[in-house]
């Protein structure tokens, strides 16, 4: 499939998805939902890949939803809203929850709307300082889609959730950062190479036990202390027989750095 709406490389492990219709601040539209199914789908096969880093072309990140797009925009016929959710945004979410590799979201400008809500949606968020994060939702009659409501309140609490989506504030990176809404919030000038390092470093690390900790932590938002105790016993035993680990006490013995393969 050709790419019209992304941009899609892979290098060394790392594949990089950048949302690309700049003269919408990358807005999604049906096309581009298509193709972001398609690149997910290329990386959930390819298990030489360990790191995905999903970001935006030029000053924004996301501005959501198209507003303009025929799936949304009222007229003559009534809009279903909830089936292009069904059939775009809650896979999109889904999928990038699911994968057993760590998703980086570089917020490289403005997040609006859903836009928003499918970085919170990566594991880990990084921001340039002059990207800010906007529930865009209720300026427009709508409620936070694209796993807002469940995102939010765990990652900033209730008050803070509320706060935003029910006034539609501007939030700076920086502020969002403070919140532990995101990882980080790096400067402008720094924000390229702290990436770039952020990607080198996972792509070298021991993807399965990122998998793993990556589901863990997904799967403790639901779970009690004990149901949680079997979770980290389940993993903490996969992971005792992988190649890394021993890979990793082996390095350590050695006093050397370790070479992970992934495995
Ligand atoms: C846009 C958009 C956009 C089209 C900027 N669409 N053109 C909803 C419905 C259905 C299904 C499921 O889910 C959803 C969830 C949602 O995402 S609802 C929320 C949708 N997003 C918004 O409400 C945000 C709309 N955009 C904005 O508020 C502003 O553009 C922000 C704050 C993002 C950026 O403001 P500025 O930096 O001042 O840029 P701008 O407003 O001048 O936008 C630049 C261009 O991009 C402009 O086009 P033009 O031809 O006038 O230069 C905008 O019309 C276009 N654009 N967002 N979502």
């Amino acid at each position: 499939m050709g790419y019209a709406n992304i941009l899609f490389s892979t290098d060394s492990g790392i594949v990089r998805v950048t949302l690309n219709r700049q003269d919408k601040l990358n807005a999604f539209n049906d096309a581009m939902h298509a193709e972001l199914r398609d690149a997910l789908a290329r990386v959930k096969a390819d298990a030489s890949v360990r790191v995905l880093l999903l970001t935006g072309a030029g000053r924004a990140f996301c501005s959501g939803q198209d507003l303009a797009d025929r799936a949304v925009k009222p007229g003559s016929e009534p809009v279903d809203i909830g089936a292009s959710i069904e059939r775009n945004y809650k896979p999109l979410v889904l999928t990038l929850r699911a994968l057993p590799i760590p998703v980086v979201c570089a917020v490289n400008g403005v997040a609006a709307g859903a836009g928003a809500n499918v970085a919170l949606a990566c594991d880990i968020v990084i921001a340039t300082r002059s990207a800010s994060f906007i529930q865009a939702f209720c300026r427009i009659g709508l409620v936070p889609d694209a796993g807002g409501t469940h995102f939010l309140p765990r990652l900033i609490g209730t008050a803070r959730a509320m706060g935003l989506a029910l006034l539609g504030d501007r939030l700076s990176a920086e502020q969002a950062a403070a919140w532990g809404l995101i990882w980080k919030c790096v400067d402008d000038g720094e924000f390229s190479a702290t990436v770039e390092a952020l990607l080198r470093q996972l792509a070298i690390a021991p993807t399965r036990s990122l998998g793993a900790i990556k589901r863990a932590l997904q799967l403790s938002a639901g779970n009690t202390l004990e149901a949680q105790l079997d979770v980290e016993r389940d993993f903490q035993q996969e992971m005792g027989r992988s190649a890394d680990f021993q890979e990793g006490v082996a390095a350590f013995a050695e006093k050397r750095p370790p070479r992970f393969t992934g495995k």
